[in-house]
């Protein structure tokens, strides 16, 4: 990505904050179309919640570090996929893969990575589906492809990652072996769960209430 000109380190910084603001922004705005229309067409909603954040300065230098390179600007936008991160929580795993499927479809949007933790789960039993995408924004005197991940999961995959963010950050990353044994068991109940609740929503879908008072008739006659 080419970068403008800048006058100050701090002017450069603002400058870049802008830019990933600006593609969140987007993004998020795709997403509001994309649920409403659907809600208008289906009367369904898939997305149940969307939140969005900036990386802070803090995380990106250790993100940085953590891979041995030198906290620049140019590192930040070459190295860093998640300065602008967005999650989207969905009721049913179908959604998660619906609304990646309709994210990847438009045509200003550049699909750069995907990472399907749903179908590889991580060994600690973290299940989400991850795209990097890029966007186009548009400033006074140039257009900019800025990187924004996404993450999609259900309310129960986001239920598990929360508790395990917090016992990460906790024990700073060294929880007990009995706690990891027990989250990697929540993982097999979180899934369990999703695959039981799909299930019975596409029960419900195709429930015709005509058909269930046939099949009383028949019994009662
Ligand atoms: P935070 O605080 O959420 O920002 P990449 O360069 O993108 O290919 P990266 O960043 O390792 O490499 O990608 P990955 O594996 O897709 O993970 C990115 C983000 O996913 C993490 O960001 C977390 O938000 C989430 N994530 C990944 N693995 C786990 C996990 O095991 N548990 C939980 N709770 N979240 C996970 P950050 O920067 O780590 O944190």
């Amino acid at each position: 990505m080419d970068l403008p000109i800048f006058y100050s380190e701090e002017d450069e910084w603002k400058k870049v904050m802008l830019m990933y603001d600006s593609a969140l922004r987007e993004v998020s705005t795709k997403l509001e179309i994309l649920n409403n229309e659907f809600k208008l067409n289906h009367q369904y909603n898939p997305i149940e919640h969307i939140t969005s954040r900036l990386k802070s300065p803090q995380s990106i230098a250790k993100k940085l570090q953590h891979n041995n390179r030198e906290i620049t600007v140019e590192n930040i936008v070459k190295y860093i996929n998640d300065v602008a991160g967005i999650r989207i929580i969905c009721s049913f795993t179908s959604d998660i893969y619906r609304i990646a499927d309709l994210i990847a479809a438009q045509s200003d949007v550049n699909v750069l990575k995907v990472k399907d933790y749903i179908t590889c789960p991580k060994p600690n039993g973290y299940t989400s589906y991850h795209m990097i995408i890029s966007v186009p924004i548009f400033l006074s005197d140039t257009m900019l492809n800025v990187k924004v991940e996404i993450q999609i999961r259900t309310i129960a995959m986001d239920f598990w990652a929360s508790l395990e963010h917090k016992i990460y950050y906790k024990f700073e990353g060294n929880a007990p072996e009995r706690i990891r044994k027990e989250l990697k068991e929540c993982a097999e109940i979180v899934s369990f769960l999703d695959h039981k609740m799909l299930s019975l929503n596409e029960e419900i879908k195709l429930y015709n209430p005509d058909s269930e008072l046939e099949h009383y008739r028949e019994v009662l006659s």
